[in-house]
C-alpha cells in the first residue's frame, strides 16, 4: 500500500510505479508537462488576464501599480467575473450537450426499436413523463419515451418560460430563483446569453453578470445534467449498489484490453454488449487471448461501473499511464477529458486510439462514426479492431493495484437501502442526521490536478469527513480517487468512520462514502438534497441543510458551472487547488460573502484538506445550531503521519 519515494506524484503507487517506467522509457506525461509551465503566468491563475478582444491581450498589476484597466476600461472585478462567467458558460454547454446527445438517443429508441437502443426503466420513464407533463394513459412505453424525448429537447431551445425539472426543487429554493429573477428559461438561451453579455462592452457589473451566472449554472444542474442523468437511467438502467474493481491492475495480461474513455454512456453501453458477443470473444481466443476486458477512464469509467460493475482503470490523470502498461489494445474516446497527448504515448505502444465523435476528433487516429443510429454495428466493428491488435501486444508493466468497492448509489438506490422495499424514503437519514449519528452530508466531487499530489486532497479531505460522522456522497474523479483509497466498502465505516456514522453503515450494509456515478450526476445530489428538504425536520430549504459541497482536486471548466450551481442551489462549495478569482478582492468578496446573503450558499477556496474539512465541518455544525440540533463538536483532524498512512 505504501509508496516510499520521495518525490511522489501521486499517493497511488499503481500512478508512481507506472510514472518510473515512463520515465525510464524518456516519455512525457501530464505531471512533465505541467513541471515545464512553470512559474506559470500569475495574471492567468487570478483570473485578471482579459484576451476578449483584440485592443488585448490586457491584464491588471495585481500589486496596485498600472495597469489597473484594460484597454477598453475594464477593472479587475469585470476582468474576473467575465473569466469566471465563461467557464460556467462552457462547463454548462458541455454537460448540456451531453444531455442533448441523451434525449436524441430516448428519441431514437422510441422510434427504431432496432437501434439498439431500449427503454430499461420503466418506472423512470413513467415518473419523468410526469414531471414534463408528458400523458402516459393508454400509450406504450415507446410512444411515452418519444414525447419524454420531445419534451427534453425542448428544454434545450426554450426561449421563455422555465425548464422543467426546476419543479424538482423545493418550493422555497424555487422561491429564492423567482425573487432573482434567475429560474433558467432555455438550456441553451442561458448560455448564449452569458456568452453574450461577456463580450466586450456588455455587462459591466461583476453582480450582475454572476446572477446570470447562476443561472446560467442553474441550466446546467438542473437542466442539461438532469436531463443526462435522469434520461440515461431510462436507457439504460437506473443504478443500484454492486461491486467491482478499481485502478491499473484491472487490466488483464490474458485478454484483450478495451478502454474506454470520455463521458457519454451512448457509445460505452454500446461496447459493453459488443464485448459479450460470442462470436468477439472467439475470435479473441483465437487471436490468443482468454477473453475481452472492457475497462474504463473517467466518467465514462463510472457510467459502466454503475450500471454493470465493470472496472475502472483509474481516473483522469492516468489516462496516459493505462496506455503505458503496454496491455491495451485499443483506447475508445468519445467527448470530454480525453488529452490531446494521448496520440503521442499511443504510438510507443501497440495501443490502438480511436475516436468516435464529429465533435472530437485527433488527428492521427482511427476515426469511427457513431452516430446513435448505427452504434451497435459500430461497436462491434471498435471491438474487433482491438482484438485484431492483441497478437501487436508486446511487453506488458500492469501495475498490481486494484480495490474493491461498491458504487451504483443513485437517489432511488439510496431511498431504498435506507428506507426498505416498503418504505423507501429519506426518513432514516434525515433522523439519524437529527439524533447526530449522522451530522451532515457532503458531496465530494470533481477532477484531478498534476499540481497538486495526485488523489491525496479527494482522500485526506474525505478521510476526515466521515471520521466526523460526516456522509460523503462522491461522483467523477474524486469518486474514483476514494475508491482506490478503499472507501467505498462497507467495511470501510468501521476501519474509517466515527461512531454515529460507522453505525448507521453496519446497521444499513453502506460504506460510508457512495459513489454516485459522473459528473452529469451531480444532479442525483440535487434531487437527494431536495428529497432531504421535502422529508422534513431539517429546515425548509437546501441553504440550511447542514451539508457542503466540494472539488479538491478540480480542473475543468465544467466544475466550475457545478460548483456555481450548488452555491446557487444553497450549499456552502470549497474548492481546492485554487480560484481563477484572487486577482480581485471585490469579486472574491462577493462570491465568498455576499453570495451567502443572496443565495444561501457560497464558494470558499482552500488548498490544504485538513483545513477544507475543518471549513465544512464547522459550517455543518452551524446549520446545526441553527436547527437546534447541535450536540457534541469534536473534530478530528489529521497529523501529516496519519494522513501519510492513507496512501493506497
Ligand atoms: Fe482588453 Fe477590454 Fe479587450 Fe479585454 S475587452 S482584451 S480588457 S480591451
Ligand atoms: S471526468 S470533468 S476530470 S471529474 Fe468527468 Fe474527471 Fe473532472 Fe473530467
Amino acid at each position: 500500500m505504501k509508496n516510499t519515494k520521495i518525490t511522489k506524484k501521486s499517493i497511488d503507487s499503481a500512478v508512481n510505479q507506472a510514472l518510473e517506467k515512463t520515465a525510464e522509457k524518456g516519455l512525457e506525461t501530464v505531471w512533465e508537462r505541467s513541471e515545464l509551465q512553470k512559474p506559470r503566468c500569475g495574471f492567468g491563475e487570478q483570473g485578471l488576464c482579459c484576451h476578449i478582444c483584440y485592443m488585448g491581450p490586457c491584464r491588471i498589476n495585481p500589486k496596485g501599480k498600472k495597469p489597473q484597466q484594460g484597454v477598453c476600461g475594464a477593472t479587475a472585478e469585470l476582468i474576473v467575473a467575465r473569466n469566471f462567467a465563461r467557464m460556467i458558460a462552457a462547463g454548462a454547454a458541455a454537460h448540456s450537450d451531453h444531455g442533448r446527445a441523451v434525449a436524441k438517443t430516448l428519441l431514437l429508441a422510441a422510434e427504431s426499436p432496432d437501434s439498439g437502443y431500449s427503454i430499461k426503466d420503466e418506472n423512470k420513464l413513467r415518473k419523468i413523463a410526469k414531471i414534463l407533463e408528458v400523458e402516459v394513459k393508454d400509450r406504450t412505453n415507446e410512444e411515452i419515451a418519444k414525447k419524454v424525448a420531445e419534451k427534453a429537447l425542448e428544454n434545450f431551445g426554450k426561449q421563455e418560460g422555465e425548464i422543467a425539472f426546476i419543479k424538482n426543487a423545493p418550493e422555497t429554493r424555487q422561491g429564492v430563483w423567482h425573487e432573482l429573477n434567475i429560474v433558467p428559461r432555455g438550456v441553451d438561451r442561458e448560455i448564449v446569453e452569458m456568452m453574450h453579455r461577456t463580450s466586450i462592452g456588455v455587462d459591466q457589473d461583476h453582480r450582475n453578470i454572476m446572477l446570470h451566472g447562476a443561472r446560467t449554472a442553474l441550466a446546467d444542474g438542473w437542466g442539461g445534467s438532469m436531463i443526462a442523468t435522469e434520461l440515461q437511467d431510462i436507457l439504460f438502467g437506473t443504478p443500484s449498489p454492486l461491486r467491482g474493481q478499481v485502478n491499473l491492475g484491472v487490466l488483464s495480461e490474458k485478454d484483450v484490453n478495451i478502454v474506454v474513455h470520455g463521458h457519454e454512456p451512448v457509445l460505452s453501453e454500446m461496447l459493453v454488449h459488443a464485448a459479450q458477443e460470442k462470436d468477439l470473444i472467439n475470435l479473441a481466443k483465437s487471436k490468443g487471448a482468454k477473453g475481452i476486458n472492457l475497462a474504463g477512464i473517467c466518467c465514462t469509467a463510472n457510467e459502466i461501473l454503475i450500471r454493470h460493475g465493470l472496472p475502472i482503470a483509474g481516473n483522469i490523470l492516468q489516462q496516459e499511464l493505462a496506455i503505458s502498461t503496454g496491455a491495451v489494445e485499443a483506447m475508445i474516446v468519445d467527448v470530454q477529458c480525453i488529452m490531446p497527448s494521448l496520440p503521442e504515448i499511443a504510438k510507443c505502444y501497440h495501443t490502438e486510439l480511436i475516436t468516435t465523435s464529429s465533435k472530437g476528433k485527433i488527428e492521427d487516429t482511427k476515426y469511427f462514426e457513431l452516430s446513435e443510429k448505427n452504434a451497435l454495428k459500430t461497436a462491434k466493428k471498435i471491438v474487433k479492431e482491438a482484438i485484431m491488435n492483441f497478437p501487436n501486444r508486446e511487453k506488458v508493466n500492469i501495475p498490481k493495484e486494484k480495490m474493491d468497492l461498491i458504487a451504483g448509489f443513485s437517489h432511488e438506490a439510496i431511498n431504498y437501502m435506507l428506507g426498505g422495499t416498503f418504505r423507501t424514503s429519506y426518513v432514516p437519514l434525515n433522523d439519524n442526521v437529527v439524533n447526530g449519528r449522522i451530522k451532515g452530508v457532503a458531496g465530494v466531487v470533481g477532477c484531478c490536478n498534476p499540481k497538486v499530489i495526485h488523489d491525496q486532497c479527494h482522500v485526506s479531505l474525505v478521510e476526515e469527513l466521515i471520521a466526523n460522522n460526516i456522509l460523503v456522497v462522491q461522483t467523477g474523479c474524486s469518486a474514483i480517487a476514494c475508491a482506490k483509497a478503499g472507501f467505498l466498502t462497507p467495511e470501510s465505516a468501521v476501519k474509517y468512520a466515527g461512531k454515529g456514522l460507522s453505525e448507521v453503515c453496519k446497521a444499513v450494509g453502506m460504506p460510508p462514502v457512495l459513489h454516485s456515478g459522473s459528473c452529469v450526476d451531480n444532479s442525483r445530489i440535487l434531487i437527494a438534497l431536495s428529497e432531504m428538504v421535502k422529508v422534513g425536520g431539517l429546515g425548509n430549504d437546501i441553504s440550511e441543510l447542514p451539508v457542503a459541497g466540494a472539488a479538491p482536486e478540480w480542473m475543468s471548466e465544467k466544475a466550475i458551472s457545478i460548483g456555481q450551481y450548488f452555491v446557487a442551489s444553497g450549499v456552502f462549495t470549497v474548492f481546492g487547488v485554487g480560484l481563477p478569482v484572487g486577482g480581485s478582492e471585490i469579486f472574491s468578496k462577493h462570491i465568498f460573502k455576499e453570495f451567502e446573503n443572496i443565495f444561501g450558499g457560497m464558494w470558499a477556496t482552500e488548498p490544504d484538506p485538513g483545513k477544507m474539512a475543518a471549513l465544512i465541518i464547522d459550517h455543518i455544525n452551524k446549520k446545526r445550531e441553527k436547527l437546534g440540533i447541535s450536540k457534541a463538536k469534536e473534530r478530528i483532524l489529521y497529523d501529516m503521519q496519519m494522513r501519510r498512512e492513507l496512501e493506497v
